[in-house]
């Protein structure tokens, strides 16, 4: 019997990417995210595939949050996967001068809209004493720089969560892990810098990670053998030392 995979964040970046590599696998696939044209494209690109769901919701509104995983029909209710990996940046201000509503944004659906959709998900993982739950962390979650504070504290959060989780379900035999990459070129710069042209500076001048070698990594940790979990994978660019020391050449 195929997984059954549930992504949230499908319609961009290293979710998008996911989607399409588990897709490849076979893997059934419950695809979330706000941009429901972007969920239909993505849906009838991979149900040549395998079978497809796609939800609409907001994973920082825990109503719509409940309500959209509640709504699953029958065939899809059984989740042996979990990429919790909706998430952005929302500016780069110190902290003496960021913005309420970034750091609302940041805290709502990187650290609470993780824990939603995970509240939605486990009970029938307990039930069944299986699953995979993978959180997508950050290098940020594991140092913190220059202006970087916010974000930084929802990635350390979801790291403490990943650990959290894995403590708490392991009588169930779930698995719990976090993949914490560097840069990755996606949209989530234009999301940080909300269009501003400086966002495309971020991946000039190196070699940023690519959506599919994230999405590559996620395969490999969830097709390891029963008794195999990879708990904790931090994954740089080759150019990138640390947050702040990375090799350009213009
Ligand atoms: P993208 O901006 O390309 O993708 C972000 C995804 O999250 C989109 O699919 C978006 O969908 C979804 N999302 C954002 N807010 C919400 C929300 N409120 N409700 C539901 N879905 C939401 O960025 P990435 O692919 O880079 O980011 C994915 C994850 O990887 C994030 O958790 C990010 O922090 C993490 N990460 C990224 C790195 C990078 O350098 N790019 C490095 C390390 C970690 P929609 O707008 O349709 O809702
Ligand atoms: C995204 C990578 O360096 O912008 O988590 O924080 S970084």
């Amino acid at each position: 019997m195929k997984k059954i995979a549930l992504i949230t964040g499908a319609t961009s970046g290293i979710g998008r990417a996911t989607a399409h590599e588990f897709a490849n696998h076979g893997i059934h696939l419950i695809l979330c995210g706000r941009r429901q044209e972007r969920l239909q494209t993505i849906q009838d690109a991979l149900q040549k595939q395998t079978e497809v769901h796609i939800l609409n919701f907001d994973v920082s509104n825990k109503i719509e949050t409940i309500k959209a995983i509640e709504s699953l029909p029958n065939e899809f209710r059984n989740i042996d996967i979990l990429i919790n990996n909706a998430g952005n940046a929302h500016g780069l201000d110190p902290i003496q001068t960021g913005n309420l509503d970034d750091w609302d944004a940041m805290m709502d659906i990187n650290v609470k809209g993780l824990l939603y959709v995970s509240k939605a998900v486990i009970p029938q993982m307990t039930e069944r004493k299986t699953g995979h739950i993978i959180n997508i962390g950050s290098s940020a979650g594991k140092e913190v720089y220059p202006k970087g504070n916010v974000y930084c504290a929802t990635k350390h959060a979801v790291l403490a969560l990943t650990e959290g989780m894995r403590i708490d379900l392991n009588d169930f035999g779930i698995k719990v892990s976090a993949i914490n990459p560097g840069l990755v070129e996606t949209e989530f710069s234009q999301v940080r810098f909300k269009g501003d042209a400086i966002a495309n500076n971020v991946y000039k001048g190196y070699k940023a990670l690519q959506p599919q070698d994230i999405a590559e990594i996620i395969y490999f940790a969830i097709s390891r053998p029963a008794h195999v979990n990879i708990a904790d994978l931090l994954v740089f660019p080759t150019a990138q030392a640390s947050s702040t020391i990375v090799k350009k050449e213009f």
